[in-house]
């Protein structure tokens, strides 16, 4: 009994980032729960976190990397793996250059440390344009509004859920996903204490879901009017006299008679018909917004993934400024992340800006700008099958499953057998990574140490939590931080010896040398191989070391020596259970990173595009059915459903209904038997079993996405046997925000009709 444990393990699966408790017997895990002593989750855990145990333990999950041989995918060693990669990927940048190599960055990256600190020095050694993410499918326009208004990309501010008398959520479905671009763990009990304390809360959303039912008011609005509907809302707070700007904001912003401007026209009741609102509701929200002690407006997925995505999440912060919430206790707030980020170096309250387009960049096929150093993951299949000499002609995935994720997924997957070489990094044998040529299989969740350098840039709290690997990696298994360093630097010529350690050894001197040439850092003139000596002290190396790093230097570091008890590496393994920073304070003007030192209320790319949204009144007033998506709490995108503890009772994938809707379709009045109907939008059909509710506004339709695993080819039993359809066989390719080049995966236009 002497080799049972238990260890303290960050849940890497979604947002929330909750600690759990692992007991661990040898080799084996045992039972996983929440950690009741972690400082930020409570022992909070939802029922994908101990689940841990089964994707570790699944078999289909690969250990061993893949080539591709005659259409088959056999077991090699790695040398081999290194060695067939080596030599093709060499020869696709000899003969078609650097931009001929595409890469895909999917949503498991954003979870994973390694991926976190290592895709740049993938990037860097393909050195390639061409770099596509599931960003462009999900939370892009937040980042660029937010881009223009506060300077930076993660100039996010988040909603003060534990401090807000007045949330108002549009578009998210925190009881089901657990919250998006706002670290919280247990959103829902964070909800529900708004409520018990006298709060109030407003959801938004086109489905009564499980936040609506907890929430105090349901807002039936009609799909991607979201932009329409908050904009009415500036209109009645400049009409009705509800502008209250704090006195520390008043000073720093630039535009607000542009804003009061461009809003004149949107009237309550010149939106009400296309949102599908009262023009009442609308007005007393903005009463009840602009009374409340505090609120905080938070938008999400449902917000982002349509045509006027950007200019939603822009509006969003615009209500939250003119009713006194931004950069307020219990209204929206700016983070302030112990690794520090963009918001912390360099100059404060001053920086470059934020554009996109930059150094000209754009897609070869319809020439679509640059965003955040990417193109839409939806010109994917173009840029490939359309862009000629200059086209992409190889392509690296990691941690991605676009066939599944982004649109017009029969023309993508039609466009990677065109391909001359692909890469993948992952877990599975899936509907993407069955186009690979070779497969880099990454440890299990629990081989890896963690830490959320990238979710807790937008956590309600300051808090920093690390976690040491729970179980060894198995025999000959690299970590995934060295599969992506020496990815890189096979990319690089360094053929198939290159030793990841140096690449990391590079890096961290790069990182060091920064540093100490930046007047904003703690160890700012202190000499390179004095902290390079530090770092390596307690043999460190990998993403541990870049972390301590990280810490040392960020806004609570110990700065390696300089400040006795700080952040470090040593200081969050002595603390298993996390360390809290603190609750989020003001940090205005500090934070700011616009070129003008101002909060821009009015950017300009914004403001030229208003004039679309005018026109779209017309357009979303017609009277036409749309699809929306959802989530289940016991799904994660689309990689999850081989577990079969998750999948098994009610998940399903099926087509949600008004019953007026079903009525009209003649779909009623039938027993027994499922009935299914045929789903078809501009791009693609498919069929789809009907579940009738009264839980979903008519006129909308929900099919959940990450379904659809009855592609050939793949090894992935239990979801097979479930299937599913996929749902973005529906998603239009061409349909997007202009703005930030985001899917449209919200309100696609669709038809119906009943089968048999
Ligand atoms: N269990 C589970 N958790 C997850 C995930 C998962 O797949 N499963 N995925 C994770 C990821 S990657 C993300 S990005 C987050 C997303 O987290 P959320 O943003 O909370 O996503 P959803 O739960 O899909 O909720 C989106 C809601 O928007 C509504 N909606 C659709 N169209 C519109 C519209 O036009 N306007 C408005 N106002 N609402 C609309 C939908 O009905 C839905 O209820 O969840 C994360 N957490
Ligand atoms: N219609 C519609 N489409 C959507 C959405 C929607 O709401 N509606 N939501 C969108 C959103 S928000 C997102 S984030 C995207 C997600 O899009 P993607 O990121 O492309 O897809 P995932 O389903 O997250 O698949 C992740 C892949 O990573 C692998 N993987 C898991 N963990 C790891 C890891 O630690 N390391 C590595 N290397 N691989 C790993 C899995 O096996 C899987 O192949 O989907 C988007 N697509
Ligand atoms: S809520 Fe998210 S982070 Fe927490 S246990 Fe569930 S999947 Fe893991
Ligand atoms: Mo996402």
């Amino acid at each position: 009994m002497s080799d049972e444990r238990i260890a303290y393990r960050t849940c890497p699966l979604c947002e929330a980032g909750c600690g759990l408790e692992i007991s661990v017997k040898g080799s084996t895990i045992g039972r996983i729960r929440g950690d009741m002593d972690d400082v930020f989750s409570h022992g909070f855990i939802c029922p994908k976190g101990s689940t841990l145990k089964q994707l570790h333990e699944d078999p289909d999950r690969l250990r061993k990397p893949h080539i591709k041989r005659n259409g088959v995918h056999v077991e090699v060693e790695w040398d081999e793996a290194w060695a067939e990669v080596a030599g093709r990927l060499q020869d696709v940048i000899e003969r078609h250059g650097r931009d001929a190599v595409g890469v895909y960055l999917g949503n498991p990256g954003a979870h994973s440390l390694s991926a976190m600190l290592y895709n740049r020095t993938l990037l860097q050694g393909l050195g390639t344009h061409n770099r596509f993410s599931a960003s462009t499918v999900d939370q892009l326009p937040k980042q660029v509004a937010a881009g223009y208004m506060f300077g930076t990309g993660v100039s996010v501010a988040v909603p003060d859920l534990d401090r807000t008398d007045y949330l108002m959520i549009l578009g998210a479905n925190p009881y089901a996903s657990n919250g998006s671009v706002c670290t919280a763990p247990d959103f829902p009990g964070r909800i529900e204490a708004i409520r018990a304390r006298g709060g109030k809360v407003v959801v938004v959303d086109p489905r009564r879901t499980r936040t609506v039912e907890e929430a105090d008011q349901w807002i039936a609005i009609r799909p991607a009017t979201d932009a329409l509907f908050l904009m009415a809302i500036v209109n009645v707070l400049f009409a009705e006299n509800l502008v209250k700007i704090q006195d520390h904001i008043a000073v720093l912003l630039n535009g607000l008679d542009d804003v009061r401007e461009v809003s004149r026209e949107f009237t309550p009741e010149r939106v009400a018909e296309a949102t599908g609102l009262e023009a009442e509701v609308i007005r007393q929200v903005a009463r009840e917004l602009s009374a409340a002690k505090t609120a905080a407006v938070y938008g999400r997925i449902g917000t982002t993934t349509t045509e006027f995505g950007t200019t939603a999440s822009w509006l969003v912060d615009v209500v939250n400024t003119l009713t006194g919430n931004l950069d307020a206790v219990g209204g929206v707030m700016f983070t302030k992340p112990a690794l520090g980020g963009p918001t912390t170096r360099g100059t404060s309250g001053k920086g470059g800006g934020f554009r996109i387009g930059r150094g000209g960049g754009k897609t070869k096929v319809k020439g679509y700008p640059e965003v955040m150093g990417e193109y839409p993951a939806a010109a994917m299949a173009e840029e490939i099958t359309d862009a000629g000499d200059v086209g992409i002609k190889a392509l690296v995935t990691v941690a991605g499953n676009p066939i599944l994720s982004t649109p017009h997924s029969r023309q993508l997957d039609d466009a990677f057998e065109k391909l001359e070489l692909m890469i993948s990094v992952d877990l599975y044998l899936n509907e993407t990574t069955r186009h690979a040529d070779v497969i880099f299989p990454v440890p299990s969740q629990l081989q890896r140490d963690h830490y959320d350098v990238l979710l807790l840039q937008f956590a309600i709290r300051n808090v920093a939590n690390y976690s040491l690997p729970v179980l060894d990696l198995d025999e000959g298994q690299p970590d995934e931080w060295e599969i992506l360093a020496k990815l890189g630097m096979i990319a690089q010529g360094l053929g198939p010896d290159a030793d990841p350690h140096l690449a990391d050894d590079l890096a961290i001197e790069g990182l060091v040398r920064n540093s100490i040439g930046d007047p904003s850092s703690p160890i700012h003139g202190r000499h390179a191989d004095e902290i390079i000596d530090l770092l390596n002290a307690d043999g460190r190396r990998g993403p541990a070391r870049m972390l301590d790093f990280m810490l040392q230097t960020g806004p609570y570091g110990a700065g390696f020596g300089s400040n006795i008890g700080g952040a470090s590496l040593q200081l969050l393994l002595d603390n298993p259970h996390g360390v809290d920073f603190g609750a989020l304070e003001p940090r205005l003007p500090d934070a700011l990173r616009t070129r003008t030192g101002m909060i821009e209320l009015a950017p300009e790319a914004l403001i030229a595009d208003v004039p679309r949204l005018l026109d779209s009144i017309d357009e979303f007033t017609k009277n036409r059915l749309v699809l929306v998506g959802r989530r289940h709490l016991k799904t994660n995108n689309s990689w999850m459903h081989n577990i079969q503890v998750l999948v098994k009772g009610n998940v399903r994938c099926s087509l949600q209904m008004h019953t007026d809707d079903a009525k009209s379709l003649d779909l009623l009045g039938q027993s027994g038997d499922e009935i299914f109907v045929s789903v078809t939008s501009r791009v693609g059909s498919v069929v789809v079993p009907v579940e009738i509710t009264d839980d979903i506004r008519p006129g909308v339709v929900s099919l959940p996405h990450g379904w659809g695993h009855d592609y050939a080819g793949t090894k992935m039993h239990v979801a097979e046997s479930l299937s599913g359809v996929n749902s973005n066989i529906l998603s239009d390719h061409e349909a997007m925000d202009p703005l930030s080049g985001t899917s449209v995966l919200n309100g696609i236009p669709v038809s119906i009709a009943r089968i048999g």
